[in-house]
Order: structure tokens, then sequence, then C-alpha cells
């Protein structure tokens, strides 16, 4: 079976822009060149982001097999959740989300504003849930399923991320099609890819896509860096490495991935998932300064760290050219409005 064969049900408003962010490149030396292909404008529904676009898929499958509710989990800030909702409610279905509480963050509002506050006014059916961070498969989605069923509705199940799902890394692989597509057009290539990695099937979908090139057509080496921001490491290369293999399977790779494809950096995960460090209130205001490109303090901040403390060390050697992969997150932003450099004064990190 080749990635074509799988059913997608259109979401996006086609491939995601791609472009250069030459002052942000400046900032850092001037000597890598980095673009963003930005997943957080893609779509319509609900402010767009990564899952939108794995939910193509899934949502194709449910579809199929005649769904009529979405069930899914994710913390109370999930963006998941919100896109979870967005495309249900696109799609006239129902919508139950479980949400526990990931995060121990202190502001007076982390509960009612943000990608809370979106999933309220769409409708959701929000089951709040104390458990703590896991990115596995939980009891409380179980229960949310049955619940559905008991109720005379057909759930489709939906995992954390919509990643631990046969579908869940086929979004991503054709995120890596697209952007192959998308380089032949501008007549660039990207000798590394910047993916901020949790549940693992955005990163995981990727490597599996990019399995598919044939290696001697390639200008130069093409290396996928997977940012942990998990702060559970073990979980997300185990979550990672599962999801690429399947993946790869599915869509047609004829060979095992090799253990250089699968590249999970750490050092930018800040002290806890859903906690940014000083490092991540540096990465989301540099870009913020130099581009007006926004970044959350949970994701995006901690895999544009990354990007940064690869570039200052050589990891990114220079003359390189880099794909950061911008997988959505802001609407959590206000939900850490109490944060020194996010919204309180202070807490200014210069690079
Ligand atoms: C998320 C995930 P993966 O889960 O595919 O590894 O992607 C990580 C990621 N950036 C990166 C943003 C903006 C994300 O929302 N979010 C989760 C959520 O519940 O929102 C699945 C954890």
């Amino acid at each position: 079976m080749t990635l074509a064969d799988h059913p997608r049900h259109p979401l996006l408003f086609g491939p995601s822009p791609v472009h250069p962010l030459p002052r942000l490149s400046e900032a850092l030396g001037g000597e890598v060149e980095i673009w963003a292909k930005r997943e957080d404008c893609n779509s319509g529904i609900a402010f767009g982001g990564n899952k939108v676009r794995k939910l193509e898929y899934l949502v194709a499958d449910a579809l199929a097999q005649g769904c009529d509710t979405l069930v899914s989990i994710g913390g109370i800030q999930s963006n998941h959740t919100r896109q979870v909702t967005g495309v249900a409610r696109h799609l006239g279905l129902g919508c139950v989300t479980v949400q526990e509480g990931w995060v121990d963050w202190p502001d007076m509002n982390y509960d009612t504003v943000g990608n809370i506050q979106l999933t309220r006014i769409m409708g959701g059916d929000i089951r709040i849930d104390p458990a703590g961070f896991d990115i596995g498969i939980r009891d409380s989605w179980k229960a949310a399923l049955t619940s559905v069923e008991e109720a005379g509705g057909t759930p489709y199940a939906i995992p954390a991320g919509a990643s631990d799902h046969p579908l869940g890394g086929l979004g991503f692989a054709n995120w890596a099609v697209e952007l192959a597509e998308q380089e032949a057009q501008h007549e660039v290539f990207f000798d590394h890819i910047i993916v901020c990695t949790v549940t693992g099937s955005s990163h995981a979908g990727m490597i599996a896509g990019f399995a598919l090139e044939d290696v001697d057509s390639l200008p130069r080496p093409r290396r996928v860096i997977g940012v942990d921001a998990s702060a559970t490491l073990d979980k997300t290369v185990d979550q990672v490495t599962r999801i690429a293999t399947q993946t790869a399977e599915r869509i047609g790779v004829a060979r095992p991935l090799r253990d250089d494809e699968i590249t999970v950096v750490v050092g930018y995960e800040g002290p806890a998932y859903g906690v940014p460090d000083a490092q991540t209130i540096e990465a989301i205001h540099l870009a913020a300064r130099t581009e007006g490109m926004l970044t959350d303090p949970v994701y995006e901040g901690k895999s544009l760290a990354g990007l940064i403390g690869m570039i200052r060390s050589g990891e990114i050697a220079p003359g390189s050219r880099v794909m950061y992969c911008h997988l959505g997150g802001q609407a959590a932003l206000p939900a850490y409005a109490g944060a020194p450099g996010l919204g309180r004064l202070g807490g200014d990190v210069e690079a």
C-alpha cells in the first residue's frame, strides 16, 4: 500500500505555507538559512494546527465506519482536544474530550482561557480529570468511549495527540511529500528539519515520509530532528520509533528504518512538560521580535529553543538550510499571561 491509497478527508486550506525567516537567521549569525512551514495557519478550523493535518486521515476512517462522536484526551490546555472538537463541529459530529491536569501551572485563568475556552465555545463535551501528564492510554478515555456507547452513540477513538493509532503517522508522512513539492517549486533543499515531539506522530510521520525518498537523488543528506518537549524522554522515543516503523510499513517503505533516522534531542524541555524555562522565553521573544512569528511556551517555544541552541553550538553547521516546522499552539498563550515575559512585565531575556 502507498500513502496515496489511504483515504484522506480534506480539512486544510491546501499545502501549508512555507517562507524564509531572514531576520531570525541574521540574529543567529546569518550563516544558517532558516525557513518555517506553518501548520499554525494550515486550516480555517479552530485556528488549525498539527492535529488537523493528522485528523484528515483519522476522520476519513471515522466517517467510513459511520461513527458519530469523536472521543479524545489531552491536558486542560490541550491544542489537540481543541482541534478535535473543531473538526467534529465542522463535520457535524459529536465530541467528547477528557482533559487531565497535565500541568501544574499557577495562573488563575489557566482552566478558563485559551484552548479550553475555545473548546467550550465550540460546545465540546469536556470531562475534567485530575490525572497528571502521561502520553499513554488512560482508563478515563476508555470510560468516555463507553459512555458514548451507553448513550446509543458510535464513538471513534482518538488517542492523545492522534498519535498511537494505526493512521496517526499518515498526516505528517504527507507533510514530507508536500515539503518535497514545495522545495521543487522554490528550488531549495532543506538539510535539516526541526520539529517538536511529545506524543510523537508529527515527528514519526515525517520520518516515515522522508524514508520514501531516494537518498541518491538528494543533493545532501537530510536530518529530521525531533526536539523533546515531553520531559518523559523514554516514552516519547519509544512512541516515535513505534509509530515511525508502523507508518513506514503502511506507506510502502521497503526497508527497515535506520537508527540514525530517529533523532530526539534533549536539553530544551524545561523543568517539566508544560513549564517554560529561560531558554523557552528567550526563543519565544527572539522569533516574535525578529519576525512577528508567535510561539507558545509548551511546545513550539521549546523546539525553537532547540533550533537556536543547535545553531549557536554549531551542531547545525554554518551553510545549512533549516526548515522549522511550526506545529501551532499559540492558543495556549493567554493561560500563561501570569509568567514574566509572557504577559506580566519583566522576565525579558535578551538574545
Ligand atoms: C503538540 C502536541 P506530537 O504530539 O505529534 O509529538 O506533537 C507535539 C506538539 N506542537 C507540538 C504543538 C503546538 C502541539 O499541540 N499537543 C498535544 C495536545 O494535547 O495538544 C498532543 C499533546
